[in-house]
């Protein structure tokens, strides 16, 4: 229609255009009016070829040109009305197949480039797109990564410490989908919808948070209760006495079902859906989704320890937690120990058959494979400019007067092994008095599930520690031990890290210890020690660090004395192959393999949803 009507209007000028000349060679003698005639009809067919046919096709050309040399943003296509436009519409179909081959084929060769290299955001989106199909990520995680609390009178967006979030944070915020979590904060319903849904990161949004509310009793039941005076100690050989309550597991097995609407609300609409579960907070939740929702592929990443056979035992619900996860099709773990001493758990205490040589558990009718995913951490900002004199800027601004110093990050917990590490530097300066008034541990303490009793008792124990320590060897306005106990902001803790002569990280048991991590990541002056306990499994990665046994207190202190004492030579080669290793090791790489690995899993396709029971 387009077409003819532009014809039909070019024609309609070109005879208006005929019309005026014919009125014109009226007054020209008689003699002269056939040129004249000549002239004008000259004049109309130039201007009709002009519009319909030249026009369009300069246009035409000036477009090919432009995609052909790529220029930024996609020129306007010419129009395709006039008579050409059936040839124009063709042409232009064919140079924008042609633009859009030449990005993908640069994508491809970027993502290839990439391979040989690195992971980075840009390749995990384009390789999770690709193994998903487009379809969104769905992470539950009984923890949010933005927190709104209220704090006078004022509302503040917090990032929890843990190591969770510092891992999955980068790779929602690269892949985009939905995170739902424990909406744990006490201004979290005014900052979210209706239904608990926000876009997140707050600044510069990327992907959804959709909190989900808990009452008061179902959080100590299932979280404070069940979680963490449970399952945390079962799992992590502290000698911590775990208490199973059966209310708690009331609480659990409730709360989970809760998670479980949540999560299939979220589904709801997509086919074959891919939800990630995380943590020990959710050992019922793949069993659920399934049943509900067989097209889904559901894995399960355990962020702490897997214990042997008879320590798992210890709890009553044994075989309810390993039902509900071998609901899923792909559940990780940190290293092949803790796969190990899971198949050896499941072996013992269900019904079912485990294939060592595939690290598989079959049980009704259903495969769940069971493998190691060693988690990571994404490369920090890079530093500012000047950073010799950042260094002295932090220690002055953390009140440290001391020639030398570490630092520790952790949430106060009992697995990380603290009051040890305060020990250690006791012994060290014991044993070594010339750094007495020359050495200072900082250690970062980010309160944690301080409802707890155990946790309450271990902060009065680190003070007492800390004081008593203090009060043996402070002088002259130096102390050997500071102890920031309160949460600090992300942006906070880096310069700590940056600023330390070495990190301490002094674990009793730990899934990963992302701290360790972190502290190598943002050494790119390849300077800086690091100690390290054997029982994290960090130190399966990091060979080069300085691994002790956090229990000897006086292997510990040699440590401290070695690391400052360490040839500067051997120092740096220590340090680039431990950066090496997590450039090489990042978190998107975790992600990339864990996704692919349930990506490739054959689920029952066109699945229906299934009411829960
Ligand atoms: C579990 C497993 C596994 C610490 N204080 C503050 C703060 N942090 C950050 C650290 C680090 C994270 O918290 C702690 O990570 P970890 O890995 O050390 O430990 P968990 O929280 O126990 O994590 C552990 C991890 O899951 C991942 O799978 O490695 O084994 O126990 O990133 O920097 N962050 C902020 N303020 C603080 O005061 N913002």
């Amino acid at each position: 229609m387009r077409t003819k009507g532009r014809l039909v209007l070019s024609f309609a000028a070109a005879a208006a255009l005929a019309a005026i000349g014919s009125h014109l060679i009226e007054g020209v003698p008689a003699a002269h009016r056939l040129t004249a005639q000549a002239v004008l009809v000259s004049a109309v067919a130039v201007c009709l070829v002009w519009w319909n046919v030249v026009a369009p096709l300069d246009q035409m050309a000036a477009w090919l040109k432009a995609v052909r040399l790529g220029a930024e943003g996609r020129p306007p296509a010419p129009d395709p009305a006039g008579l050409l436009g059936p040839l124009v519409h063709e042409v232009s179909r064919l140079g924008q197949s042609l633009s859009e081959a030449k990005a993908a084929a640069e994508a491809e060769a970027r993502l290839r480039a990439a391979g040989a290299s690195e992971w980075t955001p840009e390749r995990l989106k384009a390789e999770v797109s690709r193994a998903l199909g487009g379809r969104p990520l769905c992470v539950v995680a009984n923890r949010e990564p933005y927190m709104h609390v209220r704090r006078g009178g004022k509302i503040e967006v917090l990032t929890p410490a843990s190591g969770l979030v510092t891992a999955l944070e980068p790779v929602l915020t690269a892949c985009g989908g939905t995170w739902v979590a424990h909406g744990g904060g006490d201004a979290d319903r005014e900052t979210a919808d209706a239904d608990g849904r926000l876009p997140v990161p707050p600044e510069a949004p990327r992907y959804m948070l959709r909190r989900v509310w808990l009452t008061a009793e179902q959080e100590e039941g299932y979280y404070y209760g069940f979680s963490n005076e449970g399952l945390w100690p079962l799992c992590h050989i502290v000698h911590t006495r775990p208490s199973f309550r059966p209310e708690d597991w009331a609480h659990y097995q409730a709360a989970n079902a809760e998670f479980a609407k949540a999560v299939l609300a979220e589904l709801d609409g997509v086919r074959e859906p891919c939800v990630l579960v995380q943590d020990y907070h959710f050992a019922l939740l793949p069993r659920l989704l399934k049943a509900a929702r067989p097209d889904a592929r559901v894995g399960v990443f355990w962020h702490i320890p897997w214990p042997n056979p008879e320590a798992f035992g210890i709890c009553p619900w044994q075989r309810e937690l390993l039902d509900g996860l071998l609901g899923a099709d792909v559940l990780g773990f940190h290293v092949q120990a803790h796969c190990n001493n899971f198949l050896e758990t499941v072996d013992g205490a269900l019904e079912s058959r485990v294939d060592w040589e595939r690290f598989a558990v079959q049980r009704l009718g259903r495969a769940t494979l069971v493998k190691p995913f060693p988690i990571s951490v994404d490369a920090p900002p890079p530093p500012p400019a000047g950073a010799g004199s950042a260094r002295e800027a932090v220690r002055l601004a953390a009140g440290v007067h001391a020639e030398f110093m570490a630092v520790g990050v952790d949430r106060v917990d009992y697995t990380k092994g603290l009051v040890e590490r305060f020990r250690a530097v006791e012994r060290f300066l014991e044993r070594n008095p010339a750094y007495v008034g020359r050495f200072t541990l900082v250690q970062i303490a980010a309160p944690s599930r301080t409802h707890i009793k155990r946790y309450g008792d271990l902060n009065a124990e680190l003070d007492a520690e800390a004081a008593r320590i203090n009060a043996r060897f402070a002088a002259g306005g130096w102390s050997p031990l500071a102890l920031r106990r309160r949460h600090h902001g992300r942006a906070e803790v880096l310069p700590f890290l940056r600023a330390a002569d070495l990190c301490m990280v002094t674990s009793l048991h730990d899934g990963m210890n992302l701290v360790a991590k972190e502290y190598v990541a943002s050494r790119s002056d390849d300077d800086g020690a690091l100690i390290l306990s054997r029982f994290t499994g960090a130190a399966r990665e990091l060979p080069e660090a300085l691994l002790v046994n956090p229990y000897d207190v006086d292997q510990t202190a040699d440590a401290i004395h070695y690391a400052l004492e360490i040839p500067p030579l051997e120092r740096a080669r220590r340090m680039a192959a431990m950066r090496k290793t997590v450039r090489e090791h990042n978190v998107y790489e975790w992600a990339g393999r864990f996704i692919a690995e349930l990506a490739r899993v054959r689920v029952r396709e066109g699945g229906h949803a299934r009411a829960l029971v």
